[in-house]
């Protein structure tokens, strides 16, 4: 049984898989299938599979699909967005597999295009990503070389047009409707949802906006059933998922785990562990706006509800571990400044609070935080929170603060008391 579906092509060198390599592995099996079936059946076995969004939010792939107007009276111009602006802190899933196996995803695409009969679909890539950006606008001129995608595939009157668009870099641009704005030549802000992008997207049009590991799920989906897709997951998810571990482990990286493998097998089996010398003090499951979790809670499986439940977002699925050498203050500051950085500046919370919260935790990090910061600090971390922002941007800043002052509470403390950051005292220490 196949149970690698979305690495299986990819190898130890840093070659991607041509298409004479892709096809001879079974490669665009699941979208001559899908053209044999009807949309509705396409977005029907998405849905039933429970394929969640592996962008952070986890949304059902089908049920999005399915909130495309369909019918006479819908209209005829509909997009497929793919979300290549991988800029969530600690996240390399998508580039791994952009880079080294491209033709996934454009299958992928090619289905989803199909099921929501969209005739025109982007890449949204993120503008540092230019070897996968060179890989991509390869593949799809190989696939249309084929007859794979393009004006003229065989047995059918669908056409398909993919066009890779190279991000101007901001994180914002990873928000849904930021980002259709970015690729109409907009200011990247996002849009007030409702009307979700599905009705009412990009040029006002009907739009599906997927990440690109979540399409990548696509092909074998198709290709090998819903049943066995859900019987990849272990816990309540279906499927695979890359999972990525970075910090001060043995083995750093991504690899492909079924849903619901618990985080400790993760940190332990396949990044080797922590290494000699240095402990877990907590981890932030997937991405820098989720919240940290603590050494107790390893044995939790890495599924959305499991890590929902457990007080954080699965997010991204990459994990970033915090180790007893190094300070959180630091970690949480390094966060907040890339947050600020990367804000719109559209709603107050945001723009205003993302800096302020800069201003305090840097204070504190140096040693000159006054009595009264970590209050300032809940308040204005709570003032970014759900329901007081535009977008998701603010709270998911607040997220690694808010827990952090929980779990990590007496580290601000000592930064107050003792007037200095004690892991950088430490370390001057060992260097005397
Ligand atoms: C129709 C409804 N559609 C929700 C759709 C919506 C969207 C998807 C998720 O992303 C995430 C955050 C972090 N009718 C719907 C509906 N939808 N309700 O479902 O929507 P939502 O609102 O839950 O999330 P969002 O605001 O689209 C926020 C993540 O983005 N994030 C960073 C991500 C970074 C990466 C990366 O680097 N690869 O992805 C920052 O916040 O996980 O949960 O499509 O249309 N009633």
């Amino acid at each position: 049984m196949l149970t690698n579906p979305l690495t299986k092509n990819i190898g130890a060198d840093n070659t991607a898989a041509d298409i004479g390599r892709y096809r001879e592995n079974g490669g665009y099996r699941g979208w001559r299938k899908a053209l044999q079936m009807s949309p509705a059946d396409i977005i029907e076995m998405v849905q039933e599979a429970g394929l969640r969004g592996r962008g952070g939010a986890g949304f059902n792939t089908g049920l999005k699909w399915s909130f495309v107007p369909q019918g006479e009276d819908a209209p005829a111009v509909r997009y497929l967005v793919c979300n290549a602006d991988e800029m969530e802190p600690g996240t390399f899933k998508d580039r791994l597999l952009m880079e080294r196996d491209p033709h996934l995803l454009l299958e992928g695409m090619a289905i989803a295009a199909f099921a929501i009969g969209a005739r025109r679909a982007y890449i949204f890539i993120r503008g540092e990503y230019h070897l996968a950006a060179a890989r991509l606008e390869n593949a799809i001129e190989e696939a249309r070389r084929e007859q794979l995608i393009g004006d003229s595939i065989p047995d059918t009157d669908f056409q398909l047009h993919i066009h890779v668009h190279r991000s101007a870099g901001n994180y914002i641009c990873g928000e849904e409707t930021a980002l259709l704005n970015a690729l109409e030549g907009q200011r990247a802000i996002p849009r007030t949802k409702p009307p979700f992008p599905q009705v009412s997207g990009l040029w006002g049009k009907p739009t599906v906006v997927n990440n690109v590991e979540t399409l990548c799920n696509i092909p074998h989906l198709l290709d090998l059933g819903v049943d066995w897709y859900k019987n990849l997951g272990r816990a309540d998810d279906s499927g695979t998922k890359v999972f990525g571990v970075s910090g001060r482990v043995r083995n750093p990286g991504a690899w492909e785990l079924p849903m619901g493998t618990p985080i400790r097998e993760i940190i332990e089996q396949h990044a080797g562990g922590m290494r000699d010398g240095v402990k877990l003090r907590g981890l932030l499951p997937g991405g820098g706006s989720t919240d940290f979790l603590g050494p107790d809670q390893l044995d939790l499986p890495m599924d959305y509800d499991t890590i929902g439940k457990a007080g954080s977002r699965m997010g991204t699925g990459t994990i970033t571990i915090l180790d007893d050498h190094t300070c959180p203050v630091g970690l949480v500051l390094n966060l907040s400044r890339f947050f600020a950085r990367e804000s719109c500046g559209w709603c107050t919370p945001c723009r205003d609070g993302l800096p302020w919260i800069v201003t305090i935790l840097e204070r504190i990090e140096r040693g000159d935080g006054q009595p009264g910061d970590l209050d300032l600090l809940r308040e204005q971390a709570q003032r970014m929170g759900p329901g007081n922002t535009f977008c998701a941007l603010a709270p998911g800043a607040a997220a690694p603060i808010q827990s952090a002052l929980k779990l990590f509470e007496q580290d601000f403390v000592q930064h107050l008391t003792r007037g200095c950051c004690p892991y950088a005292q430490e370390q001057q220490r060992v260097a005397q």
